[in-house]
């Protein structure tokens, strides 16, 4: 038997490694699983690969779940096991080898969030955002002996503490003041311009955000000799054996809106746009993530209308599913932006049905709050619209909505994905605060300000998808020069550019 099932990989043309080889031999009709493996295979796959293990895992998940009794005895079993109906209806199947999707969203605060906006709300839900992200700062080697506030000075003068920022200024004299706070009370610290290292570092340090201090009691104040960030660890390199697109902003309805663009996007998607390599690419994609600003909106900022050529917000989603819809056998999870039916306020909850009705008929589309976690075969992606960005670029010197890479690195270290309250971005004061990056993502997933962005850091792909629409005339005030069109793809863990203008 273990001839006959080489033999069958071999004349197939196909390499096997050898635990994916075990893996089949182990099961009770290896031989039958072999043979539809490889008709799989080379009916959807037409490079040679190895075939790994995990592949192998994969589809044994899909035989056995779709295999059915009454299967074995009408036609030897295997040749007419067919996806169950349901199955097919809800989960389209991957361009790559039939393998079933594996997508579940790991966190979404759409039905969670909640709050009747009285002051106590508040106070929990900063006391939420506190207790997370000490919880991250107390493990670090700094700070396992960080005490209260109220005690701070106590032991020999040093001082090490977690808080939260109430205030950061530059003095005159160019050195930096900074107010923290914990639950038992607040204190003064100076971070001084001769320790370069440090006062650079502080440099990026915002309102409202967590942080550790270790430094040393000199009267009223504390000298900071060290501040430490939640951050995250390297995270290892994963196998990525399909392809994910991200796309944002498309603005549908306005004027700007670039639709001979996005068709040929929705072409390409469905192999049939470009040259070799963009087909050959587009084959391997199993999702699409949009996060936020599907469409442009009503009454988003003052004369819109004057902007739109679609001037129903029921009507913009109408053509977004028109749109959209022609997507085929790829999973579509869609977030929502500030310009689309949403509450405003962070988190935002999945667009909702009843604006949506069209989108929701669609059986690949899955909606999610923003922001939101959730795992495309195991890659866990963190979407967010980006709203803090224009928050983190007015208040931070080097960053801008130019090299947003820069700010969702600085969030992914401050573990927040808005730490400044009380600015541009409307924050809900729920009990929970939902913004806290708890889990470390795998691929960080970002827009809002309609330019490009591409960076790892520590291990995790950070991904700005830039936009659909040209610039506005508020764009032209600010001078934002939108990447139109450019869609980034993660292909098999390497990320490429494609352009569609
Ligand atoms: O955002 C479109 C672009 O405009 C994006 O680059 C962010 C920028 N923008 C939007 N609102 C503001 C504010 N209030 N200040 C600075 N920059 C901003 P969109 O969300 O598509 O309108
Ligand atoms: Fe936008
Ligand atoms: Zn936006």
């Amino acid at each position: 038997m273990k001839e006959d099932i080489i033999l069958k990989f071999a004349n197939a043309e196909l390499l096997i490694d050898n635990s994916a080889y075990e893996k089949i031999v182990q099961q009770e009709n290896s031989v039958q699983i072999a043979d539809s493996l490889i008709k799989d295979i080379s009916s959807s796959n037409k490079d040679l690969f190895v075939l790994t293990e995990s592949v192998v895992d994969k589809y044994l998940q899909q035989y056995l779940s779709n295999y059915q009794p009454q299967d074995i005895n009408s036609n030897n079993g295997i040749e007419t096991v067919s996806p169950k109906t349901t199955d097919s209806l809800t989960m389209p199947q991957s361009k790559l080898m039939d393998i079933p999707m594996d997508f579940h969203v790991i966190k979404d605060a759409s039905k969670k969030s909640y709050t009747n906006g009285e002051i106590k709300d508040f106070t929990a839900y900063f006391n939420s955002r506190f207790q997370k992200i000490k919880a991250m700062l107390i493990k670090k080697p700094g700070l396992r002996d960080s005490g209260p506030i109220k005690d701070a000075g106590i032991r020999d003068g040093v001082v090490n503490v977690v808080g939260i920022v109430n205030d950061i200024r530059t003095t005159k004299n160019n050195h930096k003041i900074m107010e923290i706070e914990d639950e038992t009370g607040d204190m003064t610290v100076l971070i001084h311009n001769d320790n370069h290292s440090l006062f650079e570092e502080a440099e990026t340090i915002v309102k409202d955000e967590v942080i550790g201090v270790i430094g040393s009691k000199k009267g009223t104040l504390v000298i900071a000799s060290e501040i430490i960030h939640p951050s995250v660890p390297r995270i290892e390199d994963k196998t990525m054996d399909f392809s994910s697109v991200f796309i944002s902003d498309i603005h549908i309805g306005s004027s700007t809106f670039q639709e001979e663009a996005f068709n040929n996007f929705i072409k390409w998607m469905n192999g049939d746009f470009g040259d070799e390599t963009h087909q050959n690419i587009a084959n391997d994609v199993r999702y699409l993530v949009v996060a936020g600003d599907v469409v442009d909106g009503i009454g988003i900022y003052p004369h819109q209308e004057e902007e739109l050529t679609i001037k129903n917000i029921y009507e913009q989603y109408e053509e977004a599913a028109r749109l959209l819809g022609d997507i085929n056998d790829v999973k579509i999870i869609i977030a929502p932006g500030n310009h689309d039916a949403c509450r405003l306020a962070e988190p935002q909850p999945a667009i909702p049905e009843s604006y949506a009705a069209d989108l929701y008929k669609l059986k690949n589309a899955e909606f999610v709050s923003n922001p939101s976690l959730v795992s495309l075969d195991g890659f866990k992606t963190l979407i967010y619209h980006g709203r803090s960005f224009d928050d983190l670029a007015m208040t931070v010197n080097g960053l801008s909505h130019q090299n947003s890479d820069l700010i969702m690195k600085e969030l992914i270290e401050k573990r927040h994905l808005a730490p400044i309250y009380g600015e541009r971005t409307p924050l809900a004061s729920e009990y929970e605060d939902h913004l806290v990056i708890e889990e470390i993502p795998d691929i960080f997933h970002t827009g809002h300000v309609h330019i490009n962005a591409y960076k790892k850091h520590k291990g995790i792909h950070m991904i700005n998808s830039g936009t659909f629409q040209s610039q506005t005339e508020f764009q032209k005030i600010y001078n934002i020069m939108p990447t139109c069109g450019e869609v980034p793809v993660l292909n098999r863990g390497s990320l490429k550019i494609l352009k569609f203008t």
